[in-house]
């Protein structure tokens, strides 16, 4: 992409209303604008990370063995009214009437529709397990919208329903779903702690948020510092084997972590004093077993092998995608701006040509624009006649991972620079080996998917 054709419209003054890091520099980079309260629109440059976000998320629930679908953002109110959720649910929920004068609402999650669907085409043990999700917008009237996409009224959901035959089973879904977002949040370059929380109004009683420390964070947490210690790596996993996905589940749960909902001071005492931690943290993601809460209201039933018809066991798993950007600005940034992850940066590499207009350096730059291009690279390529400082801070505060700086004392030299965003590290070298060394950084997933 050449910046001269592209949209990306930066802000100079940092807005008043933007009290965080990551909402200031969303706005600034020209990559989202508010609508409404709690209401975005996304900018190219934010729409391109968030389906970044969107692809990591897609591949690794269908790692899990997980089956994507869509459902429609508006439901009718009748499904929540079987569920006796349409009255508990509260302001939260947008109410919507249509020109006939039937109730609606405008999805603040999918628990009702999905069990409906389900209610309709499955009535055997044979056709479970199923997890079935979707990543689709929803609406919650929150009481204070804050924070930018962190805490929004519209935003976007990765959520997963999974249908089990019986409480064990359902069970081994959950674990499943908990090894998947680990593996998730970590090929974000986040650090997502499962903790021991509260279900609020999806219900039951098993349930483990994810959370991502951040001093700016909305929720208190307690933890046992050692949990920060846990990776998962590059670890084979067979989502289908019960013994390993309980023993990875263990491995991450069974340090004290809890939010402050569920907070024991007691047993918090038991950790050691040096590695108590009292912090806050954002909630990227929160996972559910309710068990037979919905198809029992419902009447979601299958038969068993035995012929007997039994309520289906379920459970919800959530990943809010849309705030997870916010999370991973909070996580990854300076006084310059954002430094994106290799996985997820909306360009992966920016070139700042220092002499526009000069026909040598102009020439150069076009030819490391198109090998990069060749090698399936999508770089941003700063064409503008604009100063070097301002091409810098651009591309600094955006946050590619990556810039190559084309001059003409460099290109009478042979070579061009290319700088470290995270480190501030530069290397000149001749502009092909700025091209190989780029594309055998990117792993393969990494390239060519993008517009
Ligand atoms: C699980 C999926 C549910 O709704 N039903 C379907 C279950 N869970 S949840 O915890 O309430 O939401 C899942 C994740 O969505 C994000 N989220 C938000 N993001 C931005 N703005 C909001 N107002 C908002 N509310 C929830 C969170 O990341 C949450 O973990």
């Amino acid at each position: 992409m050449r910046l001269s054709r592209y949209f990306l419209p930066v802000l100079r003054e940092t807005p008043a209303e933007a009290q965080i890091a990551s909402h200031r520099l969303m706005l600034r980079a020209g990559m989202i604008k508010q609508a409404g309260s709690g209401i975005y629109s996304w900018l190219p440059l934010g729409y391109r990370v968030l389906r970044n976000i969107e692809r990591i998320v897609h591949e690794e629930q269908q790692r899990a063995g997980h089956i994507p679908m869509l459902m429609p953002t508006l439901q009718s109110a009748d499904l929540w009214r079987e569920s006796g959720r349409y009255d508990a649910y509260g302001k939260e929920l947008l109410r919507i009437r249509d020109r006939h004068g039937r109730d609606m609402l405008y999805g603040p999650t999918n628990e009702e529709l999905i069990t409906d669907i389900f209610r309709a085409h499955v009535f055997s043990y044979k056709d479970l397990p199923l997890t079935l999700y979707h990543i689709q917008w929803k609406f919650r009237d929150e009481i204070r919208p804050r924070f930018g996409v962190m805490r929004g009224r519209e935003f976007l959901m990765k959520d997963g329903y999974n249908f089990d035959i019986s409480k064990e089973a359902a069970l081994h879904s959950y674990n499943r779903h908990l090894v998947s977002y680990l593996r998730t949040y970590e090929r974000m370059g986040l650090q997502a702690i499962p903790m021991r929380a509260e279900s609020g109004p999806i219900g039951g009683d098993t349930t483990h948020e994810f959370l991502v420390l951040a001093e700016t964070g909305e929720s208190g947490v307690f933890y046992d510092s050692a949990i920060t210690d846990l990776t998962f790596g590059d670890r084979a996993v067979d989502y289908d084997n019960v013994t390993q996905c309980k023993a990875i589940l263990d491995e991450f749960t069974s340090r004290y972590a809890r939010t402050d909902e569920t907070h024991d001071e007691q047993a918090f005492l038991q950790v050691p004093e040096g590695r108590r931690r009292v912090a806050r943290a954002i909630e990227v993601g929160q996972i559910f077993y309710f068990g037979t809460k919905y198809a029992r209201a419902m009447g979601a039933t299958v038969q068993t092998a035995d012929g007997d018809n039994v309520p289906v066991h379920m459970g919800s798993h959530g990943i809010g995608v849309s705030r997870l950007l916010g999370a991973i600005i909070e996580a990854n940034h300076d006084d310059r701006g954002i430094i994106w992850p290799e996985s997820l940066t909306p360009f992966h590499a920016g070139i700042v040509n220092l002499r526009q207009g000069d026909d040598e350096t102009d020439a150069a730059c076009e030819a490391l624009y198109a090998a990069l291009r060749a090698k399936g690279l999508d770089p941003l390529y700063d064409d503008r006649g604009e100063r070097a400082g301002a091409k810098f801070a651009t591309m600094d505060m955006i946050g590619l991972p990556w810039r190559i700086t084309v001059g003409p004392r460099g290109v009478a030299r042979g070579v061009v620079e290319l700088t470290h965003r995270r480190t501030g590290k530069s290397e000149d070298l001749p502009a092909p080996a700025a091209a190989r060394r780029l594309a055998d950084l990117y792993r393969p997933g990494q390239l060519n998917e993008r517009d």
